[in-house]
């Protein structure tokens, strides 16, 4: 691979301009996620039974890649090169200094391990045990980039400990009026000692960066994102859904579709001062339709909730890419003018995610644009 003179091998500045290049996730050597102090992993339907550990069976593994492939296909036949992670031995146990835990998780979501900003790919710190190398099955391609395109730069947060005490341990047992009043103040199962991120909180608008405050990424983590990203011309914002309990990752919450309009999660709005951002600067928000599936029909081992129905992939800012049986999100999306293209990806989503949540987009079109012109912007740096 060679950097030609246009652009960037790396380049992507926004959630919609026209994709180019991008990273599908594999299913290959799948683990069940662990239970830790940053995860407790459930049965639906089930509750009180033991989630299993190891790895996955192998008709569940190639289920998922099916339609993962299935999405890799339908990329190429729109002119999009499609690149896949590396081979990972998901099944080894992990033991540093400060933990232990019995496998990892999967290579299925690189969205929530790597983020390209501008021409930059920024590897997140990430915020489970289970998910502390999962780096590994792309730094073959990072590399490559790196090594071929002098533009391209790369930037790895510090890694967080991961000790117990980095972890609020009782949080998974705080009772309903606690946890109402915690989650209010922005309080989930990690602490704000350290820096941690997951890259899946983000979302580009072009150089404004939402990042939203949850389970996986903290205040800290925030701060570190503004101090890094400030000085390259990036504005950064925290942002907060005050109704979503669990909250973990933005992309199934608020989702640009193109400039001026996003669509947003009816369950999880947006909080009221933060809103104006948008409506100060002429952005639509537009509510995504009740989903196919309750939460309750979801996948026995999906931790993820209902709202992966909008966890949906841009290929441009007209074209987008749905799962295939939510119709209704479809409609929508087609009277907004969008032509919008369809794969079936239930099978992804024990998982962990859905169309965004499986890719990593290297390279969009487009530059770094002011979608918010008016704005009050307190720089930290
Ligand atoms: N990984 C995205 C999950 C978000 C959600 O469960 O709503």
């Amino acid at each position: 691979m060679t950097a030609t003179a246009g652009i960037p091998l790396v380049n992507a500045w926004n959630e919609w301009d026209t994709l180019r290049e991008v990273v599908v996730g594999s299913a290959d050597g799948a683990c069940f996620e662990p239970t830790e102090p940053g995860n407790r992993p459930q049965v639906r339907r089930h509750k009180g039974a033991q989630f299993p550990t190891g790895r996955k069976s192998a008709e569940a593994v190639a289920r998922a890649n099916e339609e993962l492939n299935g999405l890799a296909r339908l990329l190429e036949s729109r002119a999009v090169t499609v690149r896949r992670p590396g081979p990972h031995d998901f099944s080894r146990p992990l033991r540093t200094p400060h933990f232990d835990v019995e496998n990892q998780y999967c290579a299925v979501c690189p969205r929530d391990v790597l983020i390209t900003l501008g021409n930059e790919i920024v590897e997140a710190t990430m915020s489970r045990r289970a998910r502390y190398f999962e780096y590994e099955p792309y730094r073959h391609l990072v590399y490559e980039y790196w090594e071929a395109d002098p533009r391209v730069g790369w930037t790895v947060a510090p890694k967080p400990t991961m000790s117990d005490a980095m972890y609020r341990q009782d949080f998974w047992e705080w009772p309903i009026e606690e946890r109402h009043r915690r989650m209010h103040a922005s309080e989930f199962c990690v602490g704000q000692t350290e820096v941690v991120f997951d890259a899946a909180d983000m979302s580009r608008f072009g150089r404004d960066i939402l990042v939203q405050e949850s389970m996986t990424t903290n205040r800290a983590g925030i701060r570190w994102l503004k101090r890094t990203l400030e000085p390259k011309g990036f504005r950064v914002h925290p942002v907060h859904f005050p109704l979503d309990y669990f909250p973990s990752h933005i992309d199934c919450t608020f989702v640009p579709l193109r400039p001026g309009l996003i669509l947003a999660n009816p369950d999880r709005p947006i909080s009221q001062d933060e809103l104006s951002m948008f409506t100060d600067n002429g952005w639509e928000l537009i509510q995504a339709p009740e989903p196919v599936l309750t939460n309750d029909e979801m996948p026995p081992y999906c931790q993820s909730s209902k709202w992966l129905s909008m966890n949906v992939l841009s290929l441009s800012p007209s074209t987008v890419i749905c799962e295939e049986q939510e119709k209704s999100l479809q409609d929508l999306l087609a009277d907004q003018g969008f032509e919008v293209l369809t794969v079936p990806f239930r099978n992804v989503f024990e998982y962990g995610g859905s169309l965004h949540c499986a890719t990593w987009d290297i390279r969009r079109d487009g530059t770094r644009e002011d979608y918010f012109p008016s704005i009050t912007y307190e720089p930290l740096v």
